[in-house]
């Protein structure tokens, strides 16, 4: 048996706030995902997705790269970045937060098909766990091995720059790789105990101790964000200040010009003073994840409202209708203002798990709603593109609209899904993410509950230090009811169970005890039943899923005149494969007509469908030499009537499935925004 296994398995999750954090709530003391859609998408990615790492890494180098710089294999250095230890350590993240679920990973199957979990639910998880713990056991000795005796590891530079260290700090990634270590090791301690990689990487962040601070050799920062918001945690971990000084100073370096003054590198402009989120995407979002992480645990005032400031100018002006950012493909970058382009959106997976990260920590911070719906919408939609129905590929970018015609580029930037990346970021980020996805779903405020999220589970907080648990069941999202039992709840103490109103869900029932509650209203996003709660009480809701037209905002210049299909927290799509006798190009929507649903067991691992009217625009003269025409002239060709035009146009019914289950079928077009005209 491995020495990870013997090990207690750990309920907690990321961000484990500090005990004298300034936040208004802090994540559920427990919190189990145990049902419904969430363990569906995590049994796979526990059976399918997390499994396949340690071979994959085997064959894109990263093991054997660590092996070199141990001095245990010979050979070349593979792949291509200075940053392949990363990818060693979120899957180590991954692999650890997956050790510390009680729930064993089996999901009811509720279709068949690429989307659900194959074999008896009686398989042998214990076994499975025991597999994994081993390989992480291997893999954790594997990076001890390549440890300088100085604390110092970067396989790249041991093994290709002799050891040169800190040279290229904007791209590098020595330190970004370091908060990647840092993170793995946290959550391996937290889910099962175990030390080894905590002392790894608690030698590594003493090196950097000694080397970047104000007046030590170097006062400047990693080009790539990560290493702040580890130390952050390593700081709640070990309970050690200065790692979170050290946090502090990276943080507040950033902005002045000292690696060049690149938005890029997130150098051009000081947080504090910054209006709107700019440079590459995930830089940018994991700096942000840091600064909201010490506003958690210093309390400051201003890191705390540039955090508000920079989360409203992006969520108002930088982000896909998915919830994902980062307009363009050059330098992964958000783009300006209303710059949202369909098939151009770079819409990195990364940058969708960062933009969830964030709003985490600025949720707790502030205990607002909103960014429980920004969670939502980027975890239903921009983080679940990214990986394919049976857990084992992936797309880096999730872009909004494939084109007839498209000529795929291959490589990382593919719109088909792929085994693996060259850059293969995005594929252990997800893994790591649903792994710990139960701890982004509830917390507590001291005074009861709050449900951020809505997954059937058993969540617990607190009271006036007494505990309380309250389970969750509902297929949600395919129905909008959500029924919560109070299953352990202090005497006669009143508290206030919280959930979160969705912003679409323009109405809403709750019902205790099957009793209506009268003038239920949310407050900012927050329904609060405050009452004294008795063992066995039930609160059913019941969110209004009916299936919406969404426009955007006229300055979106790419979907001006197009509407999207929004069903609760999904954003629908059209598939190519749905719509035979020709590409989505030339397909208008029909805005008036009614939209239904139709409930597809049989589809994509148990989906709903939305149907709508549509027809086929007839093509522009494709004899006509030029695709531009006389302004005020409304055919597609010069004088032509396009009223006469759209009367002859066939109609074409449309059927619409969610984003997240695109392009796991064939090789075609899709659209999110529809044209109505
Ligand atoms: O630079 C490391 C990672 O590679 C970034 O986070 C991703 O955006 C990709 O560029
Ligand atoms: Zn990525």
């Amino acid at each position: 048996m491995s020495r990870t296994s013997q090990t207690t398995a750990g309920t907690a999750g990321p961000v484990l706030l500090g005990p004298g954090a300034h936040t208004a709530l802090r994540p559920a003391a427990a919190a189990a995902i145990e049902g419904g859609f969430w363990q569906v998408r995590r049994a796979v990615n526990a059976r399918a997705g997390i499994p396949q790492g340690p071979r994959l890494l085997e064959s894109a180098g990263n093991l054997h790269d660590l092996r070199l710089a141990a001095g245990t294999a010979q050979g070349d250095f593979r792949g291509d970045y200075p940053f392949m230890d990363s990818d060693v350590y979120k899957w180590l993240e991954a692999a650890s937060w997956q050790l510390g679920q009680a729930v064993p990973d089996t999901g009811s199957d509720p279709g068949s098909g690429p989307g659900t979990v194959s074999g008896p639910d009686a398989e042998d998880a214990a076994g499975r766990r025991d597999a994994l713990a081993r390989e992480v056991d291997r893999i954790i000795a594997l990076v001890a091995d390549a440890q300088q005796p100085d604390g110092y590891l970067n396989t790249w530079f041991q093994v290709t720059k002799g050891g040169a260290r800190y040279q290229d700090l904007r791209w590098g990634h020595e330190l970004y790789c370091a908060g990647h270590l840092i993170q793995a090791a946290v959550a391996h301690h937290r889910s099962t105990g175990g030390k080894e990689l905590l002392r790894v990487a608690t030698r590594f962040a003493d090196h950097i101790d000694t080397v970047f601070g104000p007046g030590k050799a170097i006062e400047s920062f990693d080009g790539h964000p990560e290493v702040e918001t580890a130390l952050v945690e390593l700081y709640r971990e070990t309970g050690e200040r200065r790692y979170m000084d050290l946090a502090q100073f990276f943080v507040d370096r950033h902005g002045h010009g000292v690696l060049g003054g690149e938005a890029y590198c997130q150098d051009r402009v000081p947080l504090r003073a910054a209006e709107n989120v700019e440079g590459h995407a995930v830089r940018q979002l994991y700096l942000l994840a840091a600064a909201a992480d010490l506003a958690c645990e210093t309390g400051e005032a201003e890191l705390r409202a540039a955090g508000e400031r920079l989360w409203h100018a992006m969520t108002a002006t930088k982000t896909h209708l998915t919830g994902g950012v980062g307009a363009h493909h050059d330098k992964e970058d958000f783009g300006d203002p209303f710059e949202l382009p369909t098939e151009r959106a770079y819409c990195e997976t990364c940058a969708a798990i960062a933009s969830i990260q964030w709003s985490w920590r600025m949720a707790l911070l502030t205990g607002q709603a909103r960014y429980g719906d920004l969670i939502e919408r980027t975890l239903f939609n921009g983080v679940l593109s990214g990986v394919s129905l049976d857990g084992e590929t992936w797309l880096y970018v999730n872009p909004l609209q494939i084109r007839d015609g498209h000529t795929d580029p291959g490589g990382d930037h593919s719109a088909r899904r792929t085994k693996w990346f060259r850059c293969a970021c995005c594929p252990p980020n997800v893994m790591r993410l649903l792994a710990s996805l139960e701890h982004y779903v509830a917390s507590t405020d001291g005074a009861g509950l709050q449900i951020h999220q809505y997954a059937t589970g058993r969540y617990s907080g607190d009271a006036a230090g007494q505990p309380l648990i309250v389970s969750a069941h509902t297929a949600y999202p395919a129905a909008g009811a959500v029924t919560f039992t109070v299953e352990q709840t202090p005497g006669d103490l009143p508290w206030t169970l919280s959930l979160r109103i969705p912003h679409w869900s323009a109405r809403f029932t709750v019902r205790v005890n099957g009793q209506e509650v009268p003038g239920a209203a949310a407050d900012e996003g927050w329904l609060r039943l405050e009452r004294v709660w008795a063992p066995g009480d039930e609160v059913a809701l019941g969110l209004d899923l009916t299936p919406r037209l969404t426009r955007a905002d006229p300055r979106v210049d790419a979907v001006r005149g197009c509407v999207a299909i929004e069903r609760g927290p999904l954003v629908y799509c059209l598939e190519q494969v749905d719509h035979p006798g020709g590409g989505l190009d030339d397909i208008v929507i029909d805005p008036a007509s009614p939209l239904t649903e139709d409930d597809r067991p049989d589809l994509l691992g148990g989906v709903v469908t939305v149907r709508a009217a549509g027809r086929r625009r007839a093509a522009p003269d494709s004899g006509h030499w030029w695709p531009y025409r006389a302004a005020g002239t409304g055919g597609t060709s010069p004088g032509e009537a396009g009223e006469a035009r759209e009367a002859d146009d066939p109609a074409v019914p449309l059927t619409a499935v969610p984003y997240y289950a695109w392009a796991n079928r064939q090789d075609g077009s899709m659209r999110v925004w529809l044209p109505t005209d």
